[in-house]
This record gives structure tokens, sequence and C-alpha cells, in this order.
């Protein structure tokens, strides 16, 4: 038994220790996705002042639209905005350059060189640049987020960060047909994506309770589909010109748009809108509750595939992106023959259309494509990782959305009232804490395109609830899905985490306080 001063000793240690693991390293700025190589070089910070000059090379369009991004984050309203200019300065800058001696970076990364003498961002690609803007956001102070405080002087600590995303596909699906969003809602969603390196924004814009996008020629799907949402409310629709404006405002942040239209199943709104959709030719009423898997067009009639046809050639003329995504979840009233033969007529018209064909992972069952993703949400079963495993071997890849880690939907813990629990309690460290590959067994990371965080709105009403949800769990995401495998641990996460609630403070986010989280306390710095 060690004697009273060993004991003192001792005690004094683990105290030490705990104070020490409860405070996050002071050098280590809280940057999240953390990046593939970030050392911190010591010495004397960069500083902001308002007139630090932006500056880009002659003629070099997109490197100026991205140094307008970061303008906007610096503008303050009476401290003005730093200029962007062409030509080289003697003035400590900021240099934006499209150019990279590193092959091996590909078109999202990176090397960001901050100094007292100034800072130097080069990357191969524009969202290269974009995405090396974020990380220079980051290694600035908080209160930089505000629009009207004066912040300035803004001090960056001299870091050389070398950084490119390990998965192409890191992605949030909003559920703007259980309750409508409208076009600034999800813009502010999208710049809250951008701030941490997501790059796919998934809009479920059709289910039982409402039919969320105009289809130029089928005006009922929108005036009848389109009237109402769970709970009774006004519901919603996008016009094409919002639909364009979205996936403009997103690609202008290297966000790029996958629209779903969930077929067969996932149904009734369009049921209700188009009569002969239904094998008896009787619309059914709108429906407003949150049950599943009650509604399926009919894949008897050649009307069904005419409808697909037309939505399919209206959505894939307005996407940019490669996909579009046709749903195939939750079908319980169909014989699986029936809904096989469906998927594969649909995947047809997807890729008849110039797109490639997403599904959520019940399609695994039916012969695919090759090009075709597979939207993994049911992990847990056995029976999805054969069929998955099946299709992956038939050339279809996957993107990981684990029901029981990332659906932020799932209350994060009992205290949330938003929320459901039918695939348990998602916490931050649940969103945070795993690895994609071996998710889904068998399935190599060569065939993993990436993860995704849905967040379905049966209990979701405003757009502040939407912030409730996806934040903070939405950040761990971006960080499995960006950065490295080896060295992410949920005890070092924590603490980085931690300061990123004084910046979504400034942002005006309304996020959840998880007590996973040693939020700190106090104004902005
Ligand atoms: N499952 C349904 C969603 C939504 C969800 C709520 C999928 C693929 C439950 N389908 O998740 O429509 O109702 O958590």
């Amino acid at each position: 038994m060690p004697g009273p001063s060993r004991l003192i000793a001792l005690l004094a240690a683990l105290l030490a220790a705990s104070s020490a693991r409860s405070q996050p390293a002071p050098s280590a700025p809280a940057l999240i996705p953390m990046p593939l190589q970030l050392e911190v070089v010591g010495g004397p910070p960069f500083v902001f002042t308002s007139r630090t000059p932006l500056v880009v090379e002659p003629g070099d369009a997109e490197a100026r639209r991205v140094a307008g991004l970061l303008v906007e984050v610096l503008r303050t309203s009476d401290e003005g905005a730093p200029p962007v200019v062409e030509a080289e300065t003697t003035t400590p800058s900021v240099r934006l350059l499209t150019q990279s001696t590193r092959d091996d970076l590909g078109a999202e990364g990176y090397q960001l060189s901050v100094s007292a003498q100034g800072v130097t961002l080069t990357a191969a690609a524009p969202a290269g640049l974009f995405y090396g803007v974020q990380t220079l956001r980051q290694l600035m102070p908080p209160r930089v987020e505000y629009t009207a405080a004066r912040h300035r002087p803004l001090a960056v600590p001299a870091v050389e960060v070398t950084d490119r995303p390990r998965f192409a596909w890191r992605g949030m699906m909003l559920d703007v047909a259980r309750h409508f969003f409208g076009v600034e809602d999800v813009e502010r969603v999208v710049d809250l994506m951008a701030l941490y390196k997501l790059n796919r924004l998934h809009l479920h814009l059709s289910d039982d309770q409402g039919w969320r996008i105009e289809i130029p020629g089928r005006p009922a799907l929108t005036e009848v589909g389109g009237r109402t949402e769970v709970g009774g409310g006004p519901g919603g629709f996008y016009t094409t010109s919002d639909y364009d404006r979205i996936v403009r405002y997103a690609a202008e942040r290297f966000v790029t748009v996958v629209p779903e239209v969930d077929l067969p199943g996932h149904t009734n709104a369009a049921l209700a809108s188009v009569p002969e959709l239904n094998c008896d030719g009787v619309a059914p009423e709108p429906y407003t509750g949150i049950r599943v898997g009650f509604s399926s067009v009919c894949v008897d009639r050649e009307a069904t595939y005419a409808f697909v046809d037309d939505v399919v050639r209206e959505l894939a003329a307005r996407t940019p992106g490669d996909e579009v995504h046709l749903g195939g979840d939750e079908v319980r009233e169909l014989p699986p023959t029936d809904y096989a033969r469906f998927v594969a007529r649909a995947q047809a018209i997807v890729r008849r259309h110039g797109k490639r064909f997403v599904g959520w992972d019940e399609v695994a069952e039916v012969d695919l494509a090759p090009g075709a993703t597979v939207q993994v949400w049911r992990p847990q079963l056995a029976s999805t990782g054969q069929a998955v495993r099946r299709a992956v071997d038939a050339g279809a890849r996957v993107v990981l959305s684990p029901s029981d880690r990332i659906y932020l939907d799932m209350k994060a813990d009992s205290s949330m009232v938003l929320g459901l629990t039918w695939a348990g309690l998602n916490g931050v460290r649940d969103a945070y804490d795993w690895e994609p590959v071996g998710m889904v067994e068998g399935v190599p990371e060569t065939a993993i395109r990436g993860v995704e965080a849905p967040l379905w709105t049966e209990t979701v009403g405003t757009v502040r609830d939407v912030e409730f949800m996806a934040f903070p769990r939405l950040a761990g995401v971006a960080e499995v899905g960006w950065s490295p495998r080896a060295g992410r641990s949920w005890d070092e996460y924590r603490l980085r985490l931690a300061q990123h609630g004084p910046r979504w403070t400034a942002l005006g986010v309304s996020f959840f306080r998880s007590p996973e989280v040693p939020w700190p306390l106090g104004g902005v710095e």
C-alpha cells in the first residue's frame, strides 16, 4: 500500500491528466474536417486588416470568384472589404493561385501556407481553392463570422497545410417532402455544408405527403401534390426557376445537387395528383400522416412509365450532376418480381436521359446497370449485405448512410423533442466514431463513393429545426468523409468540435448543445 505522500502525488497526476484532457491543446487549430497534413509552424501569425489584398492571377475568373466568397466572410458593415487584385503587391497579402506542384491532390485538394509575411493558397482546380478558403476561414477567430461586429485585426496562426479528401461523395440529404423548405432555407443549408467541405446535397423531392418539383406538362403534380405536408400545413413546391436557382447556388459552392423522386413507393402525393398512376384509376386523398410503405404507383400501366420518363427528363435537363435518384425504399405493396420489373425499367429511363441511377439499398436486389449507386441505409440487415455485395461485384458502387449512425432525424439523446427513435439514438459520438470500410461486409474502399447524412423531416418543420438536428453531428460526418482513416479519435475530435460552438453562435446556427461535447461558455472570440 503506497504511503500518503505517494497517494497525494498519484492524485495530483490524475487531476493534471483530467484537466489537460478537458482543455484543447492551445496551439492546434480546431479544423474540421482535419486535413491530410497540418503543420503548426509557430512564430508570428498572419494578421488580416481591412486592407489586406486578395491576389489572383490575371484572367483567372474562377479564382476571382472564389476570392469573392472569402471577401463575403471578411466583409463587415463598417470596416469594408478586402480588395481583390491581380497585381503582385509588397503588402502582406493572400494569394489564390490555380496551380499546383502536386498532381496527387486532385481537383478538391489544395496547399495552404500561412506566415507573417503572407498567405499562399494553391490548388489544381477551383474546388481546391474553395476548400482551402474554408480552411483559412476556420483558422480565423470565430468572430469573423459576424457580419456587423468590428472584429479586426484577425490573426491567423502560421501553418503549412496539404490536403485532399478521402471520399468523393460527402453529402447531406434534406427531405423537403414531409415538410417543405423554401429556396432561402436550402441556400442556408448549402452555406453550412460548404463550411465543412461537403459536396453533395441530395434533395428528397417527393413522398407520400408532398410532390415538390414542377414538371412542365404535368401541373397537377404540384397543384395537388404540393398543396400540403405532414400535419396539414401549406406545403409548397419549387418552380423550375426555383430549382435552377438552388442548383446554381449550390454549384457556386461546389455542392452538386442529387435530385430524388421516390418510386415506386412513397408516392401517395403523385397518386393523389395523377389518377392514371393508380391501377384502379382512382386518386387517393392527400396524406398528411407519417406512416410509410402503404403506397405504390401501378407498375402494370404504360402511363406510369410515361410519367417516369417525363419526370426524369425534366430533372436530368436541369441537373448538372451525373446522378438522378429514384428512391426504391419501403415498397410493401408490391411483390418482389413487380418491384424488380419496375426498377429495371426506371433505371433504363435514367440512363436514357444521360444520367446515372441511384437507389436506396432495396434496389440492390435488382440487376443494376454498371455506374449505378446503391445508398445503404440498413447496414444492420444481413440480407442487405449480400445483395449489396452482389451489386458491387456487378459494377455498382455504394454511398453509406447507416441509419444507426448518421440519420440526423434520429434523436441525438432522449432530451430531444424533435426527431424519431426507430433506429435508436444517434449521438454525436455515434455519428463520428465509425469507419465506412467494413460497414457492409465485403465491400472494399474502392466501391465506396462516400457518405451522406439523411435528414428526414417528419418532425422537423423549420430551418432552425434543420440546424438543430444537423449540428453538431453533420460536422462529424464531414470528417468521416474527408479526413484520413488513421488518426481519427473521438477523444481528440470532441475537443476540436467544442471550438466550433462559438463559430456557430456567430453564424446564428441553432445547434444542439450536446452534453457529449465540452462547449466553451461565454462570448465569441
Ligand atoms: N425510412 C424511410 C424514410 C423516412 C425515415 C425516417 C428511408 C430510406 C424512415 N426510408 O429511410 O422515408 O420515413 O427516419
